[in-house]
């Protein structure tokens, strides 16, 4: 009997622990991908560690979020990235080249290998057989300098796909299935794998929207097995020898379990603001839209724009709804151009955009207020459209270029007798485009050493941030609810990404779209002891931008304490200096009130000595039991006021021997 692929892999790259769920676990690390909004940060602090040359197999950086240049600012970013790339041995994407999931799957995906990237959609790569982690950029800095990346080790979930999918149904409609069954916190420390027959009719691309996802749901992982559909994908992109069969035998035994049936699913949609508010498309029809936006990582393949081209062929959008269109790399793009697809597409009205995120982070295609987009992205927090009042449904192509077509949300099995409409059948070219001229090859060592970083005035210096005090008695600044996401922490959209490599300005957005006033107050308290936030379950979910950690902190947070986290926001935290805690009865959460003082006592003593702390609300006089949840590594971190502090230690300590 065979391990599931997803314990293949661990083992195969274990470098330290036992690997039972819930033990902390080294991995080497393979491969990383960095992106532009992250990847600034990153290379600051490859600066900050002193990195001579990249010591993984392959590293690459993306320039895909922040394309929109509407002054100095992003172009800077960019041309610093390069400059770094070359300086220490990374592969660049140019901006144009497309975005970095797809990107990367084509073109360096390997089964087998293990890949991290400072990106929380970095999930997708598992569509290969991979092992591939969304983490905090401070992960993927230390793994480009050869430290392996530590986790808790999950629990592998293992899903049984049987039966097909029926026609009007996609690999989007799989995920939404999922999120519909579980919510957004139904991954948490889990690896989601996928077996069984149902694989047999689901393509590589399909597999890359269906592992995308995963982070939607939390998990730290989605893994589907290297097998014939791999094969063929790598076949085709002219990387034959770079498959490696990686499968499960049937009896594979997985922690927990779980099936779909691929032929009972029905179209799905996500309603207004969160990805796990799923419900079936025919309950929602009738609903006006007033934008549909098709493309982001979260269905980037060939067919998702093919198919919506063959819906519009001949055929108009109607006047009421911007139809927009995002490719998702610039290969795609060309097949598309070259099958006629982009004609079709241009002639029923469609807004063609450059290849990239686009408005899935809210660089540009913000909707109007209190209207209804319908986007195939793979998320819908509040604002993060870049509109404060925004109501972002996710769904299937089919489904979006449905409601463009109609002006409604409609379940797309209805088009045949709105709009005499079968269900198209696609040709797709067997030989896809192959261009990598947009991706530029790291500079030999000799060369690398004598670059020099280009760094604009928009690049900051990282923070250097004081040691954790002994007390802490401070004031709850914020009381929010659950699921909050890292788009209400530091938000994301045009006006912000910009300053992604300029934290004391970035600073400024913080939390601002759940308090305007938030930063100001923060300032305000800075220098008397700072502040606490207090929070419900499955704080922090969402995108993996340790800028959620680092301004805050950068405004004088010291803790969070909240019913759960979320995995990569937690690491974050910790990676940063701030205190991490869980209430141990959630009830305790009810009877804190924003502005209450919080005290903590002998945080030196206690947190290395075991995960059971108490704070004391000294408004209620009411004690709180707390527990967090740091490997003695995280506590060294936490206690020297983040990790690179302690880096920078052992760096002197070594140029002392
Ligand atoms: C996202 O989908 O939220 C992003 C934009 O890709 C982020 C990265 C970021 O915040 O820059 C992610 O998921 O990590």
């Amino acid at each position: 009997m065979s391990e599931p692929v997803a314990k293949q892999l661990i083992a195969d790259h274990l470098v330290s622990g036992e690997p039972e769920p819930g033990n902390e676990i080294a991995i080497r690390v393979d491969q990383t991908l960095t992106q532009d909004a992250t990847g600034t940060l990153v290379m600051q602090e490859l600066e900050a560690i002193g990195l001579d040359r990249v010591k993984t197999e392959v590293s690459v950086q993306y320039v895909d979020h922040n394309l929109l240049q509407a002054d100095e600012k992003n172009a800077e970013d960019h041309a610093f990235l390069r400059s770094a790339c070359r300086r220490y041995g990374l592969w660049f994407s140019k901006p144009g080249n497309g975005v970095s999931h797809p990107t990367h799957m084509k073109h360096f995906g390997k089964p087998g290998k293990t890949l991290i990237g400072s990106d929380s959609h970095t999930c997708a790569g598992g569509s290969l057989g991979m092992l591939a982690i969304g983490v905090g950029g401070l992960e993927v800095a230390m793994a480009i300098a050869g430290e392996p990346l530590y986790l808790r080790m999950p629990e592998i979930w293992g899903i049984n796909l049987v039966g097909e999918l029926p026609p009007w149904v996609s690999a989007k409609d799989v995920i939404l299935e999922m999120l519909r069954r579980h919510g957004v916190k139904g991954g948490l420390n889990r690896i989601i794998e996928y077996h069984g027959p149902g694989l047999a009719g689901l393509t590589a691309m399909d597999r890359h929207v269906i592992a995308n996802m995963g982070a939607e749901l939390g998990a730290t992982a989605t893994v589907f097995p290297a097998d014939d559909a791999v094969r063929e994908f790598l076949q085709q992109q002219d990387r034959a020898d770079d498959f490696r069969e990686l499968v499960a035998d049937d009896d594979a035994e997985y922690d927990i379990t779980d099936e779909i049936d691929l032929s009972e699913l029905v179209p799905l949609i996500a309603k207004p603001s969160s990805p796990g508010n799923v419900v079936p498309v025919s309950e929602v029809e009738g609903t006006p839209v007033s934008q549909v936006v098709i493309g982001s990582s979260a269905n980037p393949g060939l067919r998702d724009f093919a198919i919506a081209a063959a819906m519009v062929k001949g055929r108009q959008t109607v006047d009421s709804v911007s139809f927009d269109i995002n490719p998702s790399c610039r290969e795609i793009f060309a097949d598309l151009t070259k099958m006629g697809a982009t004609f079709d597409l241009i002639s029923a009205g469609a807004r063609i955009h450059q290849s990239g995120c686009m408005g899935c982070i809210g660089m540009g295609q913000a909707p109007a207020s209190d209207t209804n987009s319908l986007r195939t992205m793979p998320r819908n927090f509040p604002g993060r459209s870049g509109t404060r009042e925004d109501s972002v449904w996710l769904c299937s192509p089919e489904t979006a270029t449905a409601a463009a077509l109609t002006g409604t949300i409609i379940d797309p099995r209805h088009l045949g007798e709105k709009l005499s409409m079968d269900y198209p059948s696609l040709q797709l070219p067997s030989q896809p485009t192959i261009d990598t001229d947009m991706l530029t090859a790291p500079l030999p060592q000799e060369e690398a050493e004598k670059e020099e970083l280009v760094k604009g005035p928009n690049i900051s210096a990282l923070p250097d941030f004081e040691p954790l005090p002994d007390r802490i008695e401070a004031p709850v600044l914020l009381k929010l609810g659950d699921n909050i996401s890292t788009d209400e922490i530091s938000p994301a959209g045009a006006r912000a990404l910009p300053f992604r490599s300029n934290i004391p300005k970035l600073a400024e957005f913080t939390f601002t779209q759940v308090n305007e006033d938030y930063p100001q107050r923060a300032k305000d308290l800075k220098d008397a002891g700072g502040h606490i936030v207090v929070a419900g379950d499955n704080y922090g979910q969402g995108s993996s931008r340790e800028h959620a950690a680092i301004t805050p902190r950068y405004l004088g947070l010291n803790a969070v304490i909240a019913k759960s986290f979320a995995r990569i926001h937690w690491q974050n935290l910790a990676n940063f200096g701030i205190l991490a805690l869980e209430f141990t009865n959630d009830e305790d959460y009810d009877d804190i009130d924003e502005g209450d003082t919080l005290v903590l006592e002998g945080l030196r003593e206690s947190l290395p000595g075991g995960p059971d702390l108490q704070v004391h609300n000294s408004d209620k006089d009411h004690s709180y039991a707390v527990r967090h949840r740091l490997s003695d590594r995280q506590v060294e971190a936490v206690l020297a006021g983040g990790r690179i502090p302690v880096l920078a230690r052992k760096q002197d300590e070594d140029g002392d021997d």
